[in-house]
Protein backbone atom coordinates (compact mmCIF):
# COMPACT_ATOMS: atom_id res chain seq x y z
CA UNK A 1 0.00 0.00 0.00
CA UNK A 2 1.45 3.59 -1.13
CA UNK A 3 0.10 6.98 -0.39
CA UNK A 4 -0.35 9.46 -3.62
CA UNK A 5 -1.42 12.93 -3.90
CA UNK A 6 -4.11 13.96 -6.31
CA UNK A 7 -4.66 17.22 -6.63
CA UNK A 8 -8.38 18.11 -8.04
CA UNK A 9 -9.08 14.77 -5.88
CA UNK A 10 -13.07 15.92 -5.81
CA UNK A 11 -13.69 17.03 -9.27
CA UNK A 12 -14.80 14.80 -11.98
CA UNK A 13 -11.73 12.90 -13.11
CA UNK A 14 -10.06 12.96 -9.89
CA UNK A 15 -12.59 11.49 -7.37
CA UNK A 16 -13.04 8.40 -10.11
CA UNK A 17 -8.82 8.63 -9.90
CA UNK A 18 -8.87 8.14 -6.23
CA UNK A 19 -11.82 5.64 -6.42
CA UNK A 20 -9.69 3.46 -8.37
CA UNK A 21 -6.10 3.48 -6.10
CA UNK A 22 -8.27 2.66 -3.05
CA UNK A 23 -9.71 -0.03 -5.00
CA UNK A 24 -6.38 -1.86 -5.64
CA UNK A 25 -5.71 -0.98 -1.85
CA UNK A 26 -3.48 2.19 -1.65
CA UNK A 27 -3.83 5.44 0.61
CA UNK A 28 -5.03 8.74 -0.82
CA UNK A 29 -4.27 12.25 0.03
CA UNK A 30 -6.88 14.97 -2.13
CA UNK A 31 -5.77 19.04 -2.45
CA UNK A 32 -8.55 20.76 -3.59
CA UNK A 33 -10.29 24.27 -3.33
CA UNK A 34 -13.58 22.97 -3.82
CA UNK A 35 -14.10 25.40 -6.36
CA UNK A 36 -15.69 22.97 -9.00
CA UNK A 37 -15.44 20.06 -7.10
CA UNK A 38 -17.37 18.91 -4.29
CA UNK A 39 -16.52 17.12 -0.99
CA UNK A 40 -19.69 14.78 -1.87
CA UNK A 41 -17.18 13.36 -4.21
CA UNK A 42 -14.29 13.25 -1.59
CA UNK A 43 -13.25 9.58 -1.34
CA UNK A 44 -14.59 8.16 1.88
CA UNK A 45 -11.80 7.86 4.30
CA UNK A 46 -9.20 10.12 2.40
CA UNK A 47 -7.76 13.40 3.85
CA UNK A 48 -8.53 16.64 2.27
CA UNK A 49 -6.51 19.74 2.06
CA UNK A 50 -8.33 22.26 1.08
CA UNK A 51 -6.89 25.06 -0.50
CA UNK A 52 -5.03 26.53 -3.57
CA UNK A 53 -2.93 24.23 -5.59
CA UNK A 54 -0.76 27.47 -6.48
CA UNK A 55 -0.24 27.42 -2.85
CA UNK A 56 2.97 26.78 -2.46
CA UNK A 57 3.28 26.56 1.42
CA UNK A 58 0.51 24.18 1.14
CA UNK A 59 1.23 22.27 -1.79
CA UNK A 60 4.63 21.15 -0.05
CA UNK A 61 3.08 19.90 2.57
CA UNK A 62 0.53 17.39 0.42
CA UNK A 63 3.66 16.35 -1.14
CA UNK A 64 5.29 15.15 2.54
CA UNK A 65 5.48 11.05 1.74
CA UNK A 66 3.89 10.19 -0.91
CA UNK A 67 4.86 7.88 -3.26
CA UNK A 68 3.38 9.63 -6.51
CA UNK A 69 1.55 12.81 -7.36
CA UNK A 70 -1.44 12.92 -9.91
CA UNK A 71 -2.02 16.87 -10.77
CA UNK A 72 -5.85 17.21 -11.83
CA UNK A 73 -6.25 19.96 -10.30
CA UNK A 74 -7.32 23.57 -12.81
CA UNK A 75 -9.82 25.05 -14.46
CA UNK A 76 -10.67 22.81 -16.71
CA UNK A 77 -12.98 25.23 -19.25
CA UNK A 78 -11.53 26.87 -22.22
CA UNK A 79 -14.78 29.38 -21.63
CA UNK A 80 -13.61 30.50 -18.01
CA UNK A 81 -10.00 31.12 -19.70
CA UNK A 82 -12.01 34.22 -21.53
CA UNK A 83 -13.85 35.39 -18.91
CA UNK A 84 -10.63 35.41 -16.25
CA UNK A 85 -7.54 35.04 -18.34
CA UNK A 86 -5.29 36.04 -15.58
CA UNK A 87 -7.37 33.78 -12.55
CA UNK A 88 -7.17 30.72 -14.53
CA UNK A 89 -3.71 31.20 -15.63
CA UNK A 90 -2.93 30.91 -11.83
CA UNK A 91 -4.82 27.75 -11.24
CA UNK A 92 -3.84 26.34 -14.55
CA UNK A 93 -0.08 27.06 -14.99
CA UNK A 94 0.96 28.31 -11.50
CA UNK A 95 -0.84 25.74 -9.67
CA UNK A 96 1.55 23.21 -11.81
CA UNK A 97 4.65 24.70 -11.42
CA UNK A 98 3.96 24.58 -7.67
CA UNK A 99 3.16 21.10 -7.76
CA UNK A 100 6.29 20.70 -9.78
CA UNK A 101 8.43 22.51 -7.55
CA UNK A 102 6.88 20.70 -4.45
CA UNK A 103 8.11 17.49 -5.98
CA UNK A 104 11.47 18.15 -5.58
CA UNK A 105 12.38 17.53 -2.69
CA UNK A 106 11.17 13.93 -2.71
CA UNK A 107 12.01 13.32 -6.00
CA UNK A 108 8.03 12.43 -6.43
CA UNK A 109 7.13 11.52 -10.21
CA UNK A 110 4.33 13.75 -11.12
CA UNK A 111 1.60 12.32 -13.17
CA UNK A 112 -0.15 15.37 -14.93
CA UNK A 113 -3.49 16.71 -17.02
CA UNK A 114 -2.95 18.40 -20.09
CA UNK A 115 -5.44 18.50 -22.96
CA UNK A 116 -6.22 18.66 -26.84
CA UNK A 117 -6.27 21.53 -26.36
CA UNK A 118 -3.08 22.00 -26.35
CA UNK A 119 -3.45 21.17 -30.57
CA UNK A 120 -5.84 24.02 -31.26
CA UNK A 121 -6.97 23.88 -35.01
CA UNK A 122 -5.25 20.99 -37.26
CA UNK A 123 -5.42 20.28 -40.89
CA UNK A 124 -4.01 16.33 -40.40
CA UNK A 125 -6.04 14.15 -38.40
CA UNK A 126 -6.27 11.97 -36.28
CA UNK A 127 -3.85 14.02 -34.20
CA UNK A 128 -0.67 12.59 -33.24
CA UNK A 129 1.17 14.06 -30.47
CA UNK A 130 4.13 15.92 -32.69
CA UNK A 131 1.68 17.73 -34.31
CA UNK A 132 2.56 21.75 -34.34
CA UNK A 133 0.80 23.41 -31.09
CA UNK A 134 -1.17 25.73 -32.05
CA UNK A 135 -3.31 26.77 -28.62
CA UNK A 136 -6.71 28.89 -29.60
CA UNK A 137 -7.32 29.88 -26.28
CA UNK A 138 -5.98 31.08 -22.21
CA UNK A 139 -6.66 27.21 -21.58
CA UNK A 140 -4.76 25.52 -24.19
CA UNK A 141 -1.41 27.68 -23.67
CA UNK A 142 -1.61 27.33 -19.83
CA UNK A 143 -1.79 23.51 -20.31
CA UNK A 144 1.28 23.46 -23.07
CA UNK A 145 3.10 25.93 -20.56
CA UNK A 146 2.97 22.73 -18.33
CA UNK A 147 4.06 20.55 -20.76
CA UNK A 148 6.97 23.21 -21.06
CA UNK A 149 7.79 23.54 -17.36
CA UNK A 150 7.64 19.67 -16.90
CA UNK A 151 10.52 19.47 -19.22
CA UNK A 152 12.21 21.87 -17.40
CA UNK A 153 11.38 19.89 -13.95
CA UNK A 154 13.12 16.51 -15.93
CA UNK A 155 16.06 18.13 -17.36
CA UNK A 156 17.07 20.84 -14.32
CA UNK A 157 15.50 19.10 -11.61
CA UNK A 158 15.47 15.37 -12.13
CA UNK A 159 11.63 14.66 -11.58
CA UNK A 160 9.73 12.40 -13.48
CA UNK A 161 6.93 13.72 -15.17
CA UNK A 162 3.96 11.91 -17.81
CA UNK A 163 1.48 14.72 -19.15
CA UNK A 164 -1.75 12.92 -20.30
CA UNK A 165 -3.24 15.23 -23.21
CA UNK A 166 -7.19 14.41 -22.49
CA UNK A 167 -9.64 14.60 -25.05
CA UNK A 168 -13.65 14.87 -24.13
CA UNK A 169 -14.05 13.33 -21.36
CA UNK A 170 -17.37 12.15 -20.27
CA UNK A 171 -19.12 9.98 -17.93
CA UNK A 172 -20.70 9.75 -14.00
CA UNK A 173 -19.82 12.73 -11.66
CA UNK A 174 -19.45 15.21 -14.53
CA UNK A 175 -21.68 17.94 -12.94
CA UNK A 176 -24.26 18.63 -16.05
CA UNK A 177 -25.49 22.13 -14.03
CA UNK A 178 -22.39 23.68 -14.46
CA UNK A 179 -22.35 25.73 -17.57
CA UNK A 180 -18.88 25.15 -17.72
CA UNK A 181 -19.97 21.47 -18.27
CA UNK A 182 -19.09 19.22 -21.09
CA UNK A 183 -21.51 18.74 -24.12
CA UNK A 184 -22.60 15.16 -23.35
CA UNK A 185 -23.20 15.46 -19.20
CA UNK A 186 -25.11 19.00 -20.64
CA UNK A 187 -27.25 16.75 -23.37
CA UNK A 188 -27.99 13.93 -21.18
CA UNK A 189 -29.25 16.03 -18.80
CA UNK A 190 -31.87 18.05 -20.74
CA UNK A 191 -32.73 14.56 -23.05
CA UNK A 192 -33.38 12.96 -20.36
CA UNK A 193 -36.12 15.37 -18.89
CA UNK A 194 -37.48 15.80 -21.99
CA UNK A 195 -36.01 19.53 -22.72
CA UNK A 196 -34.73 20.63 -25.85
CA UNK A 197 -30.48 20.86 -26.56
CA UNK A 198 -28.69 23.49 -27.87
CA UNK A 199 -26.30 23.14 -30.76
CA UNK A 200 -23.75 26.11 -31.70
CA UNK A 201 -23.48 26.18 -34.76
CA UNK A 202 -24.65 23.57 -37.61
CA UNK A 203 -23.48 20.22 -35.03
CA UNK A 204 -21.34 19.15 -38.28
CA UNK A 205 -18.13 19.88 -35.42
CA UNK A 206 -16.65 16.34 -34.03
CA UNK A 207 -14.90 15.01 -31.22
CA UNK A 208 -13.29 12.37 -29.21
CA UNK A 209 -14.95 11.44 -26.76
CA UNK A 210 -13.23 9.16 -23.87
CA UNK A 211 -14.72 7.80 -21.32
CA UNK A 212 -13.38 8.29 -17.62
CA UNK A 213 -12.76 4.76 -16.59
CA UNK A 214 -10.41 4.72 -19.35
CA UNK A 215 -8.65 8.21 -18.77
CA UNK A 216 -8.34 6.69 -14.96
CA UNK A 217 -6.56 3.53 -16.28
CA UNK A 218 -4.32 6.16 -18.25
CA UNK A 219 -3.12 7.82 -15.39
CA UNK A 220 -2.71 4.66 -13.05
CA UNK A 221 -0.68 3.07 -16.27
CA UNK A 222 0.98 6.64 -16.03
CA UNK A 223 2.88 6.99 -13.39
CA UNK A 224 5.06 3.87 -14.19
CA UNK A 225 5.76 5.44 -17.43
CA UNK A 226 6.92 9.23 -16.13
CA UNK A 227 10.40 9.57 -16.59
CA UNK A 228 13.43 12.70 -16.68
CA UNK A 229 12.33 12.91 -20.51
CA UNK A 230 8.77 14.59 -19.60
CA UNK A 231 7.10 12.06 -21.95
CA UNK A 232 3.31 13.52 -23.13
CA UNK A 233 0.19 10.97 -24.72
CA UNK A 234 -3.09 11.55 -25.80
CA UNK A 235 -5.85 10.29 -24.17
CA UNK A 236 -8.57 9.43 -27.00
CA UNK A 237 -10.37 6.71 -28.51
CA UNK A 238 -9.29 7.67 -32.54
CA UNK A 239 -13.16 7.70 -33.33
CA UNK A 240 -14.72 10.78 -34.00
CA UNK A 241 -18.49 12.09 -33.37
CA UNK A 242 -19.90 15.01 -34.45
CA UNK A 243 -22.21 16.93 -32.22
CA UNK A 244 -25.42 16.33 -34.20
CA UNK A 245 -24.86 12.48 -34.00
CA UNK A 246 -24.40 12.59 -30.00
CA UNK A 247 -27.55 14.63 -29.67
CA UNK A 248 -29.17 11.81 -31.52
CA UNK A 249 -27.38 8.96 -29.87
CA UNK A 250 -28.10 10.59 -26.43
CA UNK A 251 -32.04 10.58 -27.02
CA UNK A 252 -32.16 7.07 -28.23
CA UNK A 253 -29.91 6.71 -25.02
CA UNK A 254 -33.45 8.19 -22.98
CA UNK A 255 -35.97 6.58 -25.22
CA UNK A 256 -36.93 10.01 -26.90
CA UNK A 257 -36.78 12.03 -30.21
CA UNK A 258 -33.87 14.58 -30.30
CA UNK A 259 -35.73 17.79 -30.26
CA UNK A 260 -32.67 20.29 -31.35
CA UNK A 261 -32.55 24.22 -31.57
CA UNK A 262 -29.17 26.00 -33.36
CA UNK A 263 -27.58 28.84 -31.69
CA UNK A 264 -24.64 30.66 -33.42
CA UNK A 265 -21.60 29.02 -33.32
CA UNK A 266 -19.32 29.57 -30.08
CA UNK A 267 -16.66 32.29 -31.22
CA UNK A 268 -13.18 30.65 -31.96
CA UNK A 269 -14.75 27.11 -32.14
CA UNK A 270 -12.62 24.28 -33.30
CA UNK A 271 -14.38 22.24 -35.93
CA UNK A 272 -12.50 19.24 -35.51
CA UNK A 273 -10.85 16.99 -32.72
CA UNK A 274 -9.86 13.53 -33.23
CA UNK A 275 -6.84 12.15 -31.02
CA UNK A 276 -4.34 9.17 -32.69
CA UNK A 277 -4.18 6.70 -29.71
CA UNK A 278 -1.17 4.79 -30.82
CA UNK A 279 1.18 6.57 -28.47
CA UNK A 280 -0.26 5.76 -25.56
CA UNK A 281 -0.77 2.01 -26.99
CA UNK A 282 2.80 1.60 -27.24
CA UNK A 283 3.98 2.88 -23.99
CA UNK A 284 1.39 2.25 -21.92
CA UNK A 285 -0.58 -0.50 -23.40
CA UNK A 286 -4.10 0.58 -23.13
CA UNK A 287 -6.66 0.00 -25.55
CA UNK A 288 -9.65 2.42 -24.82
CA UNK A 289 -12.55 -0.25 -23.48
CA UNK A 290 -15.49 1.87 -22.66
CA UNK A 291 -17.34 2.70 -26.51
CA UNK A 292 -19.28 6.02 -26.63
CA UNK A 293 -22.88 4.37 -26.91
CA UNK A 294 -21.92 1.99 -23.14
CA UNK A 295 -20.94 5.30 -21.87
CA UNK A 296 -23.55 7.18 -23.35
CA UNK A 297 -26.30 4.34 -20.95
CA UNK A 298 -24.20 4.63 -18.57
CA UNK A 299 -24.58 8.53 -17.83
CA UNK A 300 -28.36 8.20 -18.85
CA UNK A 301 -28.45 5.60 -16.11
CA UNK A 302 -26.77 7.98 -12.86
CA UNK A 303 -28.67 11.45 -13.67
P1 LIG B 1 -13.28 19.33 -12.54
O1 LIG B 1 -13.58 20.80 -12.56
O2 LIG B 1 -14.37 18.39 -12.21
O3 LIG B 1 -12.06 19.04 -11.54
C1 LIG B 1 -11.05 19.98 -11.25
C2 LIG B 1 -10.86 19.97 -9.75
O4 LIG B 1 -9.81 20.90 -9.41
C3 LIG B 1 -12.10 20.42 -8.97
O5 LIG B 1 -12.34 19.55 -7.89
C4 LIG B 1 -11.75 21.82 -8.48
O6 LIG B 1 -12.42 22.15 -7.28
C5 LIG B 1 -10.25 21.73 -8.35
N1 LIG B 1 -9.58 23.01 -8.49
C6 LIG B 1 -9.78 23.96 -9.45
N2 LIG B 1 -8.96 25.00 -9.26
C7 LIG B 1 -8.21 24.70 -8.15
C8 LIG B 1 -7.21 25.39 -7.46
N3 LIG B 1 -6.78 26.60 -7.84
N4 LIG B 1 -6.66 24.80 -6.37
C9 LIG B 1 -7.09 23.57 -5.95
N5 LIG B 1 -8.05 22.88 -6.58
C10 LIG B 1 -8.60 23.43 -7.68
O7 LIG B 1 -12.63 18.99 -13.96
P2 LIG B 1 -12.18 17.60 -14.58
O8 LIG B 1 -12.93 17.44 -15.83
O9 LIG B 1 -12.19 16.54 -13.56
O10 LIG B 1 -10.67 17.96 -14.99
C11 LIG B 1 -9.54 17.39 -14.34
C12 LIG B 1 -8.29 17.76 -15.14
O11 LIG B 1 -8.36 17.23 -16.46
C13 LIG B 1 -8.07 19.26 -15.31
O12 LIG B 1 -6.69 19.53 -15.22
C14 LIG B 1 -8.57 19.53 -16.71
O13 LIG B 1 -7.98 20.67 -17.27
C15 LIG B 1 -8.16 18.26 -17.40
N6 LIG B 1 -8.92 17.97 -18.62
C16 LIG B 1 -10.25 17.66 -18.55
C17 LIG B 1 -10.94 17.37 -19.74
C18 LIG B 1 -12.40 17.03 -19.74
O14 LIG B 1 -12.94 16.80 -20.84
N7 LIG B 1 -13.07 16.95 -18.61
C19 LIG B 1 -10.27 17.40 -20.96
C20 LIG B 1 -8.93 17.74 -20.98
C21 LIG B 1 -8.25 18.00 -19.81
C1 LIG C 1 -12.38 21.62 -24.80
C2 LIG C 1 -11.13 20.82 -25.09
C3 LIG C 1 -11.09 19.53 -24.29
C4 LIG C 1 -11.26 19.81 -22.82
C5 LIG C 1 -12.53 20.62 -22.60
C6 LIG C 1 -12.61 21.03 -21.14
C7 LIG C 1 -10.53 21.18 -27.45
C8 LIG C 1 -10.66 20.61 -28.81
N1 LIG C 1 -11.14 20.43 -26.49
O1 LIG C 1 -13.47 20.87 -25.21
O2 LIG C 1 -9.83 18.86 -24.48
O3 LIG C 1 -10.13 20.49 -22.31
O4 LIG C 1 -12.52 21.82 -23.40
O5 LIG C 1 -13.81 21.68 -20.93
O6 LIG C 1 -9.96 22.22 -27.20
N2 LIG C 1 -21.73 22.10 -27.60
C9 LIG C 1 -23.02 22.33 -28.06
N3 LIG C 1 -24.00 22.60 -27.16
C10 LIG C 1 -23.77 22.66 -25.82
C11 LIG C 1 -22.44 22.44 -25.35
C12 LIG C 1 -21.45 22.16 -26.27
O7 LIG C 1 -23.26 22.28 -29.27
O8 LIG C 1 -24.72 22.90 -25.05
C13 LIG C 1 -20.68 21.77 -28.56
C14 LIG C 1 -19.54 22.73 -28.53
O9 LIG C 1 -19.78 23.83 -29.37
C15 LIG C 1 -18.38 21.84 -29.02
C16 LIG C 1 -18.76 20.45 -28.51
O10 LIG C 1 -20.13 20.51 -28.20
O11 LIG C 1 -18.36 21.81 -30.42
C17 LIG C 1 -17.96 20.04 -27.28
O12 LIG C 1 -18.01 21.11 -26.34
P1 LIG C 1 -17.43 20.97 -24.85
O13 LIG C 1 -17.68 22.26 -24.17
O14 LIG C 1 -17.96 19.73 -24.23
O15 LIG C 1 -15.86 20.73 -25.02
P2 LIG C 1 -14.75 21.40 -26.00
O16 LIG C 1 -14.68 20.65 -27.26
O17 LIG C 1 -14.90 22.86 -25.99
Amino acid sequence: MALYLVTGGCGFIGSHLCAALAARGDAVRVLDDLSTGSRDNLLPGAELLQGDVADAALVRSAMQGVAGCFHLAAVASVERGVQDWLGTHRANLTGTIAVLDAARAGRVPVVYASSAAVYGEQHILPIAEDAPKRPLSAYGADKLGCEQHALVAGHVHGIATLGLRFFNVFGPRQDPRSPYSGVISIFCDRLARGEPVTVFGDGGQTRDFVHVADVVAALLAGLDAASTAAPVLNVCTGRATSVLDLAHAIAAACGRQADIRHAPARAGEIRHSLGDPTGARALLDLEPKVGLRQGLEEVVGWL
